[in-house]
């Protein structure tokens, strides 16, 4: 079906963490007046990307072991409609240019210097991706291996509302691993669409590429049913190609928050969890309604609808007292 011949929906945002709130902000007048979900995702996931405060994130993301900062991100409205890039190092907006690939290449993926080649000749400015904290965090950890401000020693992410930190904590036990950015959308036409954005495990070995950028693990989108984005330890999420597996769930029948947990029940199951490890879902389903679940404590998830915008709770915790 022609999707402008779709009845009208109500438009929505979700993301993970309350920083996605930053990006619904900018997103939000054209969403409103009518503008596609991959607009949407795209504009919300640039405003991030480019937000020197998040620290998980494009520019203010935290480098590699050899203090090179590499960016990962996709987009996807359908199976057949999808685009990814991984590990830039010399470009800020992987969404953008994953979008880039979808629309005006045969091929799904891009990665590395050929990625960034790529970004230059979509006319992609170049950008410096280590910024001063970055750089200021990853010499006190070259010293001590640890990272400025981090307050405890369960080495998870914690939101701390508003600020865009999550890693470079000033109150609550920051994150050693990583985190990122998933973005859902459904527009006023019906579609759906998702972006996810993140800067990996922060101090990684060079190279490593995690979950967010491969389709059916950062994120996946059935536009006929539901679209998930996971954040957390992209090792785990890739052993159970977590955001496909939640939308198949789905697909078969189960709620959206019961496909959730069963994708943290099967992660619990098959790994050895380290309390540093944290796995976050968010979903929109087909019909505008929207959930989260997270492994452990420490998450919130942003949701903008109807003019409003706010930071929630998950609906599932699988380990609540960890
Ligand atoms: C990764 N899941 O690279 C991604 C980003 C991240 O928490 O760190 N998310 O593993």
């Amino acid at each position: 079906m022609d999707q402008m011949s779709k009845p009208t929906h109500m438009p929505t945002l979700v993301s993970t963490w309350s920083f996605g709130l930053r990006g619904h902000r900018v997103a939000w007048d054209g969403l409103d007046a009518g503008g596609t979900s991959l607009d949407a995702v795209e504009a919300s996931c640039c405003a991030i990307e480019a937000d020197e405060e998040i620290d998980s994130v494009g520019y203010g993301g935290l480098p590699d072991a050899q203090g090179r900062v590499t960016l990962d991100g996709c987009i996807m409205s359908s199976p057949s409609r999808c685009g990814s890039v991984c590990c830039l190092s010399t470009h800020l907006h992987p969404v953008r240019i994953a979008r880039a690939i979808m629309e005006k290449t045969s091929h799904v993926m891009l990665a590395g210097a050929s990625a960034d080649a790529y970004a230059d000749q979509q006319g992609e400015p170049r950008a410096e991706l280590l910024s001063p904290a970055a750089r200021a965090a990853y010499d006190q950890w070259k010293v001590d291996g640890t990272i400025p401000d981090q307050v405890g020693d369960s080495g998870r992410p914690f939101d701390q509302e508003g600020s865009g930190r999550i890693f470079l904590a000033a109150d609550e036990a920051a994150w050693k691993h990583h985190d990122t950015v998933g973005t859902l959308c459904l527009d006023r036409h019906g579609s759906l669409a998702g972006a996810c954005s993140t800067s990996g495990a922060p101090f990684k070995l060079p190279g490593r590429v995690g979950d967010s950028p491969i389709i059916g693990h950062g994120l996946y989108v059935d536009p006929d049913v539901a679209a998930v984005s996971v954040t957390g330890s992209g090792e785990l999420v890739m052993g159970c190609c977590g955001s496909f597996l939640a939308v198949e769930a789905m697909r078969r029948g189960a709620s959206p928050i019961d496909a959730l947990v069963e994708v943290l029940r099967r992660i619990e199951r098959q790994f050895d969890l380290l309390p540093s490890h944290q796995v976050c879902l968010v979903a929109l389903d087909a019909q505008g309604a929207s959930c989260s679940a997270t492994l452990r404590p420490g998450f919130r998830m942003s949701v903008s609808r109807e003019g409003r915008h706010e930071a929630l709770d998950p609906d599932a915790v699988l380990l609540p007292d960890d």
